[in-house]
This record gives structure tokens, sequence and C-alpha cells, in this order.
């Protein structure tokens, strides 16, 4: 049956050009949403950019720009890298089209129809890199600077705002993280998110009055609505939200938003709660994954260590980058990016396991069957261990990744073609030609049908370099999903010359 499936990436701010901290999170939800259409079901992929509030206003200010000119630049470069990533977003949205200004302006009258907002005061720190709200607790200080917990500095705000009755929705919260145990993860970001809560939640300041950057509050163009309100409605704007009728909406409520640990607390707490109180579902997951750092350093503008994503792509290769993101590091964990660890994994599993593996398998399908695949062949004692490894190999990969473990699941399908150059090696398949061409026929026919499986599931990861090899084992495009692994290629099918699908780096350059 087809199941429909949503995935989504934080909005980014176009404050910034895009660094290689959201080109993994695109990456990521990239890799879910072709494992998902591989396996036929309804995908929908949002991406794009958050471009209201203080932080973005700044920004354009100290570009001497306006803020839609400056906005409309910046988002390009968002989009362009979609492109060099070669992700496969089905929409890219922005917060100043007017499409999502009307659905932030039903949403905040639908709330205010429930009697979810009053008007009031707010006083208190506001951090405007973070573009968040503080209490005084959260705060450190340093000459005579206070600091919130990301490291931003706060500022003292005093304005009318309109609130939104957070404090109410309290206790929902923890039922729901309690019911649903599955919302957020991984188990450390739940945690922190379950003990925010418990300490108690106050009444969440959702209009600002000291700038004019942001979508008006309906009936009170004075204010404008609190950016991370602005922001996380995006997710329905692209749904269609609030027309309930539109053909998109069967896509709610989103099966994962992907978010950076940064970001947990506006999407496990504020989130559900808006749309809880305005009568929505909230999203059934967030999952927050781990901090990059480069070299064992922050990245950062002022220490000059910001990697651009374009130039990673450009000396190593878009496939090389998408692996070695999702391979490196676990999800959810902090990792550190270094150019040498991207190289050994580029030579190590890529060129050499894998690349090697087809090649030879390849050559001598070529060299010695006339490049014509060999017909099916039974599985001998000296066979079954690799194909014992082909057993539930999709389903488990499958549950790795409902669970956005992608470097496990990319460790599972690897420990095939591990064993896979090991039974090349044991089986010598070159000796044979002499001695037993039908053993041999039989045994180059198996690493086929090895190399297709592998090639298939990790078209998610490296859609270009899959295809490639998809192509040399001679599957036709039709037959490339999960589905069709269940029908053999036919005997006989004409396989064309193999070429390397690997560039090996010397590490020395790297
Ligand atoms: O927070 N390591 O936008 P943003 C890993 N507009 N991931 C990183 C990273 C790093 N060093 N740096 C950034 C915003 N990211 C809001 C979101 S959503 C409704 C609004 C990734 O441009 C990570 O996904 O600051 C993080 O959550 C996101 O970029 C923050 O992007």
């Amino acid at each position: 049956m087809t199941e429909t499936r949503y995935v989504t990436t934080p909005i980014y701010y176009v404050n910034d050009k895009p660094h290689v901290g959201h080109a993994y999170t695109s990456v990521a939800a990239d890799v879910l949403a072709r494992w998902w259409r591989l396996q036929g079901h309804e995908v929908f992929f949002l991406t794009g950019t958050d471009e209201h509030g203080q932080k973005v206003e700044k920004a354009a200010r100290d570009a001497g720009m306006d803020p839609q000119a400056f906005t409309d630049r910046v988002s390009q470069h968002f989009r362009d890298l979609t492109g060099t990533l070669g992700l496969s977003n089905d929409d890219f949205i922005r917060t100043t089209e007017s499409r999502h200004k009307a659905a932030c302006s039903a949403l905040w009258e639908e709330l205010a129809k429930r009697d979810e907002i009053y008007l009031g005061h707010y006083e208190g720190w506001y951090a405007v890199r973070d573009e968040a709200f503080y209490g005084p607790d959260e705060l450190t200080e340093r000459d005579g600077v206070k600091y919130a917990p990301s490291g931003a500095p706060v500022e003292w705000v005093r304005e009318p705002s309109y609130f939104f009755r957070l404090s109410k929705w309290q206790n929902w919260l923890l039922d729901y993280y309690n019911t649903k145990v599955e919302f957020i993860a991984p188990e450390s970001r739940r945690n922190e998110v379950i003990s925010f809560v418990k300490s108690g939640l106050q009444d969440l300041s959702i209009s600002r009055t000291s700038f004019r950057w942001g979508v008006p509050v309906p009936g009170e163009p004075s204010h404008v609505m609190y950016v991370w309100l602005d922001a996380l409605t995006n997710y329905i704007t692209a749904a269609g939200y609030p027309d309930t009728m539109a053909e998109r909406w069967k896509f709610w409520p989103a099966s994962v938003h992907l978010v950076g640990k940064d970001i947990v607390r506006f999407h496990a707490i504020y989130w559900p709660a808006f749309l809880k109180a305005a009568g929505l579902e909230p999203p059934k997951r967030v999952f927050a994954h781990g901090w990059w750092t480069i070299e064992g350093q922050k990245m950062s503008k002022s220490l000059g260590n910001v990697i651009d994503p374009v130039a990673l792509v450009a000396e190593y290769g878009l496939d090389p980058l998408r692996y070695f993101l999702l391979r490196e590091v676990p999800f959810g964990s902090d990792g550190d990016f270094s150019r040498k660890a991207l190289a050994n994994r580029l030579n190590g599993e890529l060129a050499d396991a894998l690349g090697n593996l087809a090649n030879r398998t390849l050559s001598l399908i070529q060299r010695n069957c006339e490049g014509k695949l060999p017909a099916e062949a039974t599985i001998s004692p000296a066979d079954e261990g690799l194909f014992n490894l082909l057993i539930s190999l999709q389903a488990t990969v499958g549950g790795e990744l409902s669970d956005q473990k992608f470097h496990v699941a990319l460790e599972t399908i690897f420990r095939v073609v591990r064993a896979a150059n090991v039974y090349i090696t044991e089986q010598a398949p070159w000796a044979l030609k002499k001695t037993d061409p039908v053993r041999m026929a039989a045994v180059l026919r198996h690493l086929h049908t090895v190399l297709r499986r592998v090639a298939t599931m990790l078209q998610p990861f490296m859609p270009t370099t899959m295809n490639a090899l998809l192509d040399q084992l001679g599957v036709p495009k039709d037959a490339r999903d999960i589905m069709a692994l269940r029908t053999p290629l036919p005997a006989g099918t004409t396989l064309p010359p193999p070429s390397p699908l690997f560039r090996k780096i010397e590490i020395e350059a790297a």
C-alpha cells in the first residue's frame, strides 16, 4: 500500500551563506526522502529559508541593503545549494512568500479565536543571534555581558507583546512525550526537553514592536510575529495550510522534522503546543542531530574556519561528501570534520572496498563472459555465508533508517561489501576460467546479485554514483527500486565495459 511520508529540514536563516552544517541536515533529509521513494511511498520533502526577524534585518542593514533584496540574494545561495547537493526536495519555501504570510495570519487568527493569545508586556532577556528568549537562570556573565547557553549575547527587551498561553500546555506536552516516546530523538534530547518542560513553562512572547521585518499581526500592524512562530509555520504552509482540502494536506502531520540540537526546544516544545492549541496535529517526530566542529574547533566566521560545501563538492565529489557526512558520525552525536577523515573514508570504503569489488567483478564478466551476464546459479555451501547476509537486509536497513541511524544503515550495507570482497578473494573466479568455467560463471553471477542489491540500497546516499554502477550492472532504469530486486535480471544481459566509480585522494594532499 502506498503510504505518505513528509520530511523537512530546518529553514535556514539568510543572514549568511550556507556552510557544511546546513548541508548536513539537508543531505540527511534527502536520504530519507529517496529511501522512502525507493520503497514506493508518496513523499514530500521540504527545505527552504527563514527570512524574517531581527537577525536577518541586521544582516541586511550591515550589507547596506533593503531586507527584501538582501534575502532574495542570500536565499538564492541556499536554493543553488539544493542543486549542488543533488537534493530531491519537492518544494523550497521562503518565509517572505505570500502563501506563507497568509498561513501565518490564518494560524494566528485561529489561535486568537481559541483564546490562546493575549496582549501583555514583555520584559526579559533576548538573544538576537538565536532569536530566542531566555530566563535569568539560564544565563552566564562575562565582562559585564550576559550570555545564553548557546554563547549568544543577550539584551534586555521591554515592549508591548502578544503572548501565547504556553504554560497551559505544560501537562499536555509531558503527557504527549510519555505516550509518544518516538516523538523526540535521540534519547538524550528527549530527556533534555522533558526536564526543561518539567521545570515550568512561561507564556511565550509571540510578537515584537521594536522592529518591522516580519509578518504583521492581523489587525495590529504595529506588531510583527515572533520569528519562530513565523518560521515553524512553514512546515504547514507548504502542505497547503490553511486549506486543509489542499492536495498536499495529506502529508500533514510530518513524518519527521530533522533539526540540529540547537533548535530542538522550538520544535519539540513550542511547535506541538502551537499546533495543538490551533486544533492541528503535531508532527510525528523531531530528530535533533549533533554539531559539527572543524578540526576540533567551533565553526565560526571570526575563526575563519567556515567550510563551504560547494568547495567540498568541487574537491571530493558530491557522493563521497554525502557518504562521509552520514557515515563518519552517529546521527545525533557531535562530530569533527577533517579532510583527512573524509579522504580515508573515500579511499578505504568507497574506492577500495566498493569501487574495486565492482570493477573486479565487472571486468571479469567483460573479459571472461563476453560482457554477458551469466545465468542465475544455485547457492553452494561456499556461497551461503555471503547470501545469508542478504536475508532481511532491506528490512534491517529500513528499520535503521526509520530510526535515523544513517551511520548504522551504511555499516550494515558495507558489511556485505566487505564480505563480498573476502568472497571474491577466496573464490578467485579469475583462476576458474580454465579449471571450472561453470563455477566461475556462478561466482560472477552471485557477485553481480550482491552488487545490484548494494547499489540499489545505496542510491539514496550516493544517487549519481550508484546510478552509474546500476548502469554498469545492466539494470534498467525502471528496475532500480526495492520491489524490483525481486525480479532477477535475465541471463545474457549485455553489460557495458566498466569504468572506475571513485577517484582516490592523496592523503597528504587532503
Ligand atoms: O536555526 N553542525 O536556522 P540556521 C551541524 N532559521 N548542523 C548545523 C551546524 C553545525 N555546525 N550549523 C548549522 C535556524 N547546522 C532557524 C531554523 S526552522 C523552523 C528555523 C544546521 O540557519 C542544523 O540543522 O541557524 C541547525 O539546526 C540549522 O543548521 C540551523 O540553521
